[in-house]
């Protein structure tokens, strides 16, 4: 009995420290999910692979693991690290609320090891989140 209510305790504790992105949709394609200082990111690109010289959309949830911090602005990049250059092109974000976001018009136009940006600002702070993708 004792044993019981020390494990919910920890359950609950564990609870309060992460949180799950709500980003609908992913049957067919999974989403990433990225465990970040603050913030655990989930993301997806439309469409799933992506095409060398193609635009593609990126969608994104974000959840605050204080479980209050909500993002008052999400920016998304992304850049070759070895190569030094970024996209060409510029990305706009829209927030659809929930925690959910869109990000348009990237486009990567090379193959090799791509970096995506994902910058959380919230009170005044922002959190970069990144993450590596191959392109062959
Ligand atoms: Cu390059």
């Amino acid at each position: 009995m004792k044993d019981t209510f020390f494990f919910i305790m920890l359950s609950m504790a564990s609870a309060a420290w992460a949180c799950t992105p709500d980003l609908p949709g992913g049957a067919a394609n999974k989403a990433q999910t990225i465990d970040a200082k603050k913030y655990v990111l989930a993301y997806r690109t439309q469409p799933e692979k992506i095409v060398i010289g193609q635009h593609f959309v990126v969608d994104l949830a974000l959840c605050a693991r204080d479980g209050a911090t909500a993002p008052d602005s999400v920016r998304v990049d992304a850049h070759m690290p070895e190569h030094r250059h970024g996209m060409n092109y510029k990305t706009t974000v829209t927030s659809s609320g929930k925690g959910r976001y869109r990000a348009e018009g990237l486009m990567f136009h090379m193959p090799g090891r791509w970096e995506y940006v994902f910058e959380v600002r919230a009170a005044g702070a922002t959190e970069r989140i990144t993450a590596s993708v191959v392109l062959q």
